[in-house]
């Protein structure tokens, strides 16, 4: 008897202690850092990664100047910023305390040997992140690439790390290889998608597939997992790229990590303004457009 009653006034904390067993200190660190990634469950990222991925080409003729840009887009009010860490360091008097870092910790150059261009390496650490006052770490997975044992080993040496600081680490899911013939297939990016999340991806980043449907069944392939749409190469008028932005919203996306359309935009501030406004307030593409003086 004396016994069933002392159970029962320990029953109160025995709950709640319960209900904190199975999860770690890294899972509320996880959890704590994407919430402030995706304030409103959903997120602009604005990519600028391209300095060693893309080289000058991205940059003429007068985008040089990294810091131009990403004042502007830090005024434009995006989200998060993803940079390599060199690049993180260079700049963050712009960014610090305005917009979430992302830390991008795989990359390559298009100075590459053919034999390689399907092959990221690492670029800096788990700690470099945590140094720089990074939210969460990014890399990419080419899944289907001929190195792509080197790529998931990679992933998971920064996924190991990333557990023990709690950092959430977003991948770019992105199918490319010597059997795929068209990246864009929904069926292909559905399989990138689940290869993310197989390996535990908490973010995933992939390409649009063209339609409102075809990315839903991408988005239900993640399993509740934020899904982001890659920006992709510069459309011919920004209301192209707004028009697939909220088909990505209208299929359950979470938002986007874009670069090139944002940063090779005639006016770099309202693009990111507009990408902001479809993102977090539903605004049609065609209102975004009339609103933000977009041609
Ligand atoms: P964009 O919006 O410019 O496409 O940026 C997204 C991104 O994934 C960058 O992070 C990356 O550098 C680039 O695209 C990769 O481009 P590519 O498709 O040429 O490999």
């Amino acid at each position: 008897m004396i016994y069933a009653l002392i159970w029962l006034l320990s029953y109160p904390t025995l709950v709640s202690a319960l209900s904190y067993s199975g999860v770690s200190y890294s899972d509320i660190g996880v959890r704590i850092r994407l919430n402030r990634l995706l304030r409103d469950g959903r997120v602009v990222i604005f990519a600028f990664d391209h300095g060693l991925e893309h080289g000058p080409k991205d940059f003429v003729p007068d985008r040089i100047v990294a810091t131009n840009i990403l004042s502007q887009v830090v005024e434009a009010g995006v989200d998060a910023i993803m940079l390599l860490p060199g690049m993180a360091r260079l700049t963050s008097d712009i960014w610090a305390n305005r917009a979430s870092l992302i830390v991008k910790l795989t990359g390559k150059t298009e100075l590459r040997p053919e034999s390689t261009v399907r092959l990221q390496s690492r670029l800096g650490s788990v700690t470099d992140a945590v140094s720089l006052g990074a939210d969460a770490v990014a890399a990419t997975v080419y899944w289907g690439s001929e190195h792509e044992d080197q790529m998931v080993e990679n992933w998971f040496a920064i996924k190991e790390e990333a557990e023990a600081y709690g950092m959430p680490v977003l991948q770019l899911a992105y199918p490319r290889g010597p059997t795929i013939k068209n990246r864009y297939d929904p069926e292909i990016v559905m399989y990138g998608v689940r290869a993310a999340i197989e390996v535990g991806a908490d973010l995933i980043k992939t390409y649009y597939t063209g339609s409102r449907e075809t990315f839903s069944s991408v988005v239900q392939m993640a399993q509740g997992v934020p899904v982001v749409m890659s920006g992709g190469a510069v459309r011919e008028r920004p209301i192209d790229f707004l028009h697939d932005l909220r088909d990505v919203m209208l299929a359950g996306g979470r938002g986007v990590a874009v670069g090139r359309n944002v940063f090779r935009a005639k006016d770099i501030k309202a693009m990111a303004k507009a990408v902001m406004a479809v993102v977090h307030e539903d605004l049609e593409p065609e209102e975004a457009v009339k609103k933000f003086n977009l041609e």
